[in-house]
């Protein structure tokens, strides 16, 4: 068994999964998710709650599921990590996992094939399995700290000592009795938040929203990851200033973890790079239309917040870019089809100081040279 384990792995490598580990499964004592959800930290992600038994029992998922194949790819672009990598200001910033042909359809080719070589190497008995890119109810963070792939950080990312914080995590699920591979530490919770974090809590002391109630704990609902793409709606007026110039995600407590400044930048995930996103001015983004979202969006992660969620986030980070010469586009989309867009727009539109601007306007309308020349203003109309 070891040495066709071995030879898996081995292969498995050659298909650019730059971690192979593999993790016995048994029934997770759900209590951290139950927490969580019972806080309402999932926000309006409602498919957490449906999945929760799943998510903490595997078989449930793939019944009589014994192990499991916890694969890892890294996604830094360029030399070296830990910097910041926000874009300087009025240039949109993006998650850096975002800059790719999207990741789910991209892995899942090379996961198919990861199957194959399962059957392959352990026959008839191995032809039953499931995989997942963040597609599955399975808690992806735990296996992986089980399996030594990592140990979730207080920033609740899995941090490897390899590649950093900067790993997607697919697993394949199956009913062989794998040899588990050794956690980073043998002490009884192998996964417990902040294992090699010691005193450091710059991830929590940085994030612009305070998201973090707790060690690798996050409220999704202060996330600017979950704003930016989960919510559809409205992004609450408070949290809006600390969102800045990020138009996809947040990677800030990513970038500030020290455990980055070993990552080197991965080999797999280059092939499918869209560094080019990162490029485009915040005009372009705001003056995107439905044929230009779709010619540069489609086939990218980005593309699941649709043109109105990327339109409403452009929105935000135009009313944080102080540069007056975005007012234009922004009173256009104050009069967009969706009402969410329209919002942000207004907000952002005041912030650049279009507020002082329409005060301006109406109170040229009661000059009595403007009214004798074009009569009285019709009623002030609602802005919003
Ligand atoms: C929902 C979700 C989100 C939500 C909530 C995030 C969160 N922290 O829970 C939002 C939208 C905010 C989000 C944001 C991001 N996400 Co996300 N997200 C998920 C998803 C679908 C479920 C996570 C989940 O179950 N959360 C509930 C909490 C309670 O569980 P948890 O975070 O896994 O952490 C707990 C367990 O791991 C447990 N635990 C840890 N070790 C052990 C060991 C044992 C034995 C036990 C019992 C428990 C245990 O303790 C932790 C704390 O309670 C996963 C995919 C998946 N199926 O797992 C991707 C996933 C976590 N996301 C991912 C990524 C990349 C991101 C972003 C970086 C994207 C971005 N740049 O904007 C941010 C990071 C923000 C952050 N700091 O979390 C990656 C993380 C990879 C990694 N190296 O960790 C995942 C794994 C997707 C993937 N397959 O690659 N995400």
């Amino acid at each position: 068994m070891a040495a066709r384990q071995e030879e898996l792995r081995e292969r498995l490598r050659g298909l650019g999964f730059e971690e192979v580990r593999f993790v016995r499964l048994s029934a997770l004592n759900g209590e951290g998710l139950r927490k969580w959800l019972e806080s309402g930290y999932h926000g309006d992600m409602h498919w957490m709650e449906r999945t929760e038994g799943k998510r903490t029992d595997p078989g449930l998922v793939l019944e009589g599921a014994r192990s499991a194949i916890v694969l890892g790819v890294n996604y830094l672009q360029g030399g070296g990590g830990g910097t910041a990598a926000l874009g300087p200001s009025g240039t949109p910033s993006w998650a850096r996992y975002s800059l790719y042909q999207d990741y789910h359809d991209t892995l899942k080719p090379a996961l198919a094939r990861a199957g194959r070589l399962l059957e392959e190497g352990f026959g008839a008995g191995a032809s039953d399995y499931r995989y997942y890119v963040d597609t599955g109810p399975v808690l992806e963070r735990a296996w992986a700290a089980r399996s030594g792939a990592g140990f979730v950080g207080k920033n609740s990312m899995l941090i490897s000592r390899t590649h950093g914080n900067w790993l997607f995590i697919a697993s394949i699920l199956t009913r062989l009795e794998l040899e588990p591979d050794p956690p980073l530490t043998r002490r009884a919770d192998p996964g417990a938040v902040g294992l090699l974090c010691g005193k450091c809590t710059r991830c929590m002391d940085a994030c612009p929203t305070a998201a973090f109630p707790a060690p690798g704990v996050v409220d999704a609902r202060r996330c600017i990851s979950y704003q930016t793409i989960e919510n559809r709606g409205i992004i609450p007026a408070e949290l809006r200033a600390a969102v800045g110039s990020r138009v996809y995600g947040c990677d800030t407590c990513l970038e500030v973890c020290p455990w980055n400044r070993f990552a080197r930048a991965g080999r797999r995930m280059i092939l499918s790079s869209r560094g080019d996103i990162a490029a485009i001015p915040l005009r372009e983004l705001l003056e995107l239309t439905p044929a230009r979202f779709a010619e540069v969006f489609s086939g990218t992660a980005i593309k699941r917040v649709k043109l109105a969620g990327l339109l409403r986030n452009a929105c935000v980070a135009a009313g944080n870019s102080g540069d007056p010469s975005l007012l234009g586009p922004l009173l256009r989309l104050a009069a967009h089809a969706s009402p969410v867009v329209r919002a942000h727009a207004v907000w952002a539109a005041r912030r650049l100081g279009a507020g002082a601007l329409l005060a301006q306007a109406r109170a040229r309308e009661s000059d009595p040279e403007v009214i004798a020349e074009y009569g009285p203003a019709p009623q002030a109309q609602a802005e919003g």
